[in-house]
């Protein structure tokens, strides 16, 4: 694990700042298209909703900006305009790794500018100086019955640290809007530097047999996380490439909404966070990862340890369907195609564990359940997602719990979510409250053939 460069407090602080600086600059210089755009053209359309959407999820409905993400159907997600290739290839590279550092990530989603190595080690130095976990978030953990699912737990440690939140006493004493950005900035640095310890402490807390592994402070984000977590090398690539690939899918995904939607009530970045993490927690979302591990375990069960034949896992995936479960790590709600963050961790098993037994039953999976789903006839989407492959570089490198897995994928959401409600006070966005309608309404309208707008 490689160590973070030594830096003099001077140096430091100037370099974060400049990270606060260039963020400044960058939302001085939005801020206008924002105004232009509300006050000029803010009548103009830009989509309809139909009524399978208003019942349908808001599936598909345009009504929800960010710049730190787009979600393209076809091609997957983009960082910040670069696709996950082009991200891995331009951010900085821890030494000795092939992953970047975790908080050049952070640079990147905050300002839109790829940063330099120098400007990478300036965060880490700064997020180590916002590490330490009030004494109290461990009492409150080991309060909750051991039993407790570990996202619970993640969730009620965030919200726990409330009571930390700079801008709740700067909105307290009364603050311009235009300066709620910089106490949210805060805290949103302040928990992110946070999460990587009460994940692992969650972890070895809970697994292994109560014994937390103090932090090292020489360490980059993702190679302390894996120190703490007790996995040696590459486990800390492990962490940089799971953290990054995870971090942000545009702004409609259950996380980043529901942490939106709470930041948009000025609740600070704790109580939000919280609320998104509690999405991640479902099984359609985030939970998906843990269970595609499960229900490998079940494949590998059913058929005493070994590789199913393809008749075999037929069979297995069409069981799975007529027993009225989805199949989980497929479909999507926005992609069409193999999500992208499943071809790069495909891309790592190939290099890293090629034989794998379980990356082979993943391959065979891969192969046999987009046919099934299709002619299954329901999923619009009979591809891949992100967590049909995740689980397994986890399970490969001794991460066996798989209750653990959403954990990972919120401390890497983290990494989006917090990015964008600092920009959603940056550029001063509304209270967010859709209109509902009665179901009266809606036959009415459906006998009409629709709604008259006027
Ligand atoms: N297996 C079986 N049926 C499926 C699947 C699947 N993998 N995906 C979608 N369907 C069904 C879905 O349940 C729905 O059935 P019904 O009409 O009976 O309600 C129908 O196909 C239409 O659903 P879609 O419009 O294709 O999907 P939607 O946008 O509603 O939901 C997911 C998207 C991701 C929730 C859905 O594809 C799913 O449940 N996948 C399995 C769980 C999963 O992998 N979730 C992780 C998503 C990624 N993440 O990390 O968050
Ligand atoms: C995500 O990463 O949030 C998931 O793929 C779900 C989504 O985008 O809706």
């Amino acid at each position: 694990m490689a160590p973070v460069a030594e830096k003099t407090d001077e140096r430091r602080s100037a370099t974060v700042s400049n990270l606060k600086a260039k963020l400044l600059e960058k939302i001085q210089a939005h801020r206008p298209r924002i105004t232009k755009l509300v006050k000029e053209q803010g009548k103009i359309v830009i989509d309809q909703v139909t009524i399978d959407q208003c019942i349908g999820g808001a599936r598909d409905v345009r009504c929800l900006v960010t710049d730190i993400s787009y979600l393209d159907p076809q091609e997957g997600i983009r960082f910040r305009g670069k696709t996950i290739p082009e991200t891995f290839a331009a951010l900085p590279k821890v030494p000795g790794s092939e992953y970047p550092y975790v908080e050049a990530h952070w640079f990147f989603l905050m300002t839109g500018d790829v940063p330099t190595k120098e400007e990478a080690l300036a965060i880490a130095e700064d997020f180590k100086s916002r590490a330490q976990v009030p004494r109290y978030v461990f009492d409150v953990l080991r309060a909750m019955p051991r039993d407790t699912h570990p996202m619970t737990m993640f969730s009620a440690a965030i919200v726990s640290m409330q009571r930390e939140s700079l801008f709740a006493k700067r909105y307290a004493a009364g603050m311009k809007k235009t300066e709620y950005w910089d106490p949210m900035y805060e805290d949103c640095t302040n928990i992110m530097a946070k999460l990587p310890e009460i994940a692992a402490y969650i972890y070895r807390m809970k697994f292994k047999g109560d014994t937390p592994i103090a932090s090292d402070p020489k360490l980059d984000l993702g190679g302390n996380f894996a120190h703490m977590m007790g996995f040696p090398k590459p486990y800390d690539d492990v962490a940089r490439m799971y953290f990054i690939l995870h971090s942000d899918h545009e702004s409609g995904n259950v996380s980043a909404h529901a942490t939106h939607l709470v930041a948009s009530t000025l609740s600070d970045a704790y109580f939000a966070l919280s609320a998104g993490i509690n999405g991640l927690a479902g099984p359609l979302h985030g939970l998906a990862n843990q269970e595609v591990l499960s229900w490998i375990q079940d494949v590998f069960k059913q058929l005493g340890g070994k590789l199913p034949t393809e008749e075999e896992l037929k069979k297995f995936l069409w069981d799975t369907l007529n027993s009225g479960k989805v199949i989980p790590g497929y479909g999507h709600a926005v992609l069409r195609k193999t999500d992208p963050r499943y071809v790069s961790q495909m891309e790592f098993c190939q290099k890293n564990l090629p034989d794998y037994p379980m990356f082979k039953l993943v391959n065979m999976i891969y192969k046999l359940a987009p046919d099934i789903l299709r002619e299954h006839g329901k999923a619009k989407n009979p591809w891949p997602n992100v967590d049909a492959q995740s689980g397994v570089i986890q399970w490969y490198y001794g991460l066996t719990e798989y209750d653990f897995y959403t954990v990972l994928f919120g401390v890497g959401r983290a990494l989006g979510v917090l990015t964008n409600i600092t920009w959603d006070r940056a550029l001063g966005y509304a209270l967010e409250r859709p209109k509902s309608v009665t179901t009266d309404m809606l036959e009415k309208w459906a006998a009409e053939g629709g709604r008259k707008v006027s």
